[in-house]
């Protein structure tokens, strides 16, 4: 009897068990996971959590981070994982659908100038948004002297598409990815800034060697154009170029290298269909415009991306890290030059925002929830 009464106690606590292993996708994942992955096992470590809908993240000189929150919030992260209160002096955003405060970055010349450079959607009159880029000093509790450094014209209805990852290029020169807002057409129409990638310089103002400067009808800011909605950017370590990943329609997520002046396509060809069903022409029946260096049918759904550079993790240095949101995954891709010639998924078993490489050589990635986190990847035969 007693023993029978165990049995039926094992089975019932190994049934208990399966079912909190089912659960556990749901709600996230233990303080320390460990993932099988072609080079070897990665230990992810929750460093922080309790982030609502984190989506941008910068390291600060001194190790901390500077982490975004969607609906409006930037806050300091210490070591530890230990946040800050919202830090004073972001713009107000929309927060709404894809809007709000979205990337992070420091200037190139921070430790002598302390500037911070924000990417979030703007609200404009009758409840329009667009994207918008602001930077201010940070000082002993958030920006100081904000001011407003780039707006995406036209602001639209809507909450979809927004992009928008900041980059500086070892030139100095500023990046911003901006979506097409969802409005397709006007990502091949030069005299707006929606599904376009523009450059700047770090005050705002427009670089005078950029691919449409001085021609009739054609902002200044553009760079190239034809994009959807691009949410990760990251510079090439060697070569000093952008890549860009974009969210494709139903299929089509895109990896770019985006040159100066080149239209990528956008809503003319992809290689998805619109989410309707409707066909769109795959790239080649168009050879005049710029096709991806790699795509993605179904979706991975590209956010942050970054170049791994670091010997710390065995076998990942010179790939290209993709943070992917309905893939749940970190997508790893090896290079051979501009080619992509091997991936690997990364099971996270979330949505992952953003990934960035930390001084330390271990990765960051950011998690798309209410409760986000920022995980810590490590080789798991790694000291800390
Ligand atoms: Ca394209």
């Amino acid at each position: 009897m007693t023993a029978n009464f165990s049995f039926h106690r094992r089975i019932a606590s190994c049934l208990l068990a399966a079912a909190s292993l089912i659960l556990l996708p749901q709600q996230g994942f233990a303080k320390d996971m460990m993932i099988d992955t072609k080079q070897g096992t990665i230990r992810a470590q929750i460093l922080a959590d309790g982030l609502d809908h984190p989506w941008g993240l910068a390291f600060l000189p001194d190790g901390r981070m500077l982490v975004t929150e969607k609906a409006g919030r930037l806050r300091i992260i210490d070591k530890d994982g230990k946040a800050s209160q919202p830090l004073k002096g972001v713009p107000k955003v929309v927060d709404a659908g894809q809007g709000g405060l979205l990337d992070v970055a420091l200037d190139p010349g921070f430790a002598e100038n302390s500037l911070v450079y924000l990417s979030y959607s703007e609200p404009g009159d009758g409840g329009k948004a667009g994207t918008a880029v602001a930077r201010g000093k940070l000082g002993a509790d958030g920006l100081d002297g904000v001011q407003v450094i780039f707006r995406q014209y036209p602001k639209v209805d809507g909450g979809n598409h927004f992009g928008s990852r900041l980059v500086f290029a070892p030139d100095g020169k500023l990046f911003v990815t901006l979506g097409e807002r969802f409005q397709f057409d006007p990502a091949q129409d030069l005299a707006r800034h929606l599904g376009k990638i523009v450059r700047i310089n770090a005050d705002g103002s427009v670089p005078a060697d950029n691919p449409f400067v001085g021609q009739e009808g054609k902002l200044p800011e553009v760079w190239s154009y034809g994009h959807r909605n691009p949410q990760g950017a990251a510079i090439h370590p060697e070569t000093g170029k952008l890549w860009e990943a974009e969210f494709g329609p139903r299929g089509g997520d895109e990896l770019n290298i985006p040159q100066a002046g080149k239209n990528y396509g956008w809503p003319v060809v992809s290689w998805g269909k619109h989410y309707d069903g409707t066909d769109i022409p795959d790239p080649p029946t168009h050879p005049e415009f710029a096709d991806a260096i790699a795509h993605w049918t179904p979706v991975i759904s590209p956010s942050g991306i970054t170049f791994y550079t670091s010997d710390a993790i065995p076998g990942w240095k010179g790939n290209l890290l993709i943070g992917g949101l309905s893939s749940e995954a970190i997508v790893r891709l090896t290079l051979d030059g501009e080619k992509v010639v091997a991936e690997e998924r990364i099971p996270m078993g979330t949505r992952i925002r953003d990934v960035v490489q930390g001084p330390d050589g271990a990765v960051y990635a950011l998690t798309d929830e209410s409760n986000g986190k920022i995980l810590r990847l490590t080789a798991s035969n790694s000291r800390s």
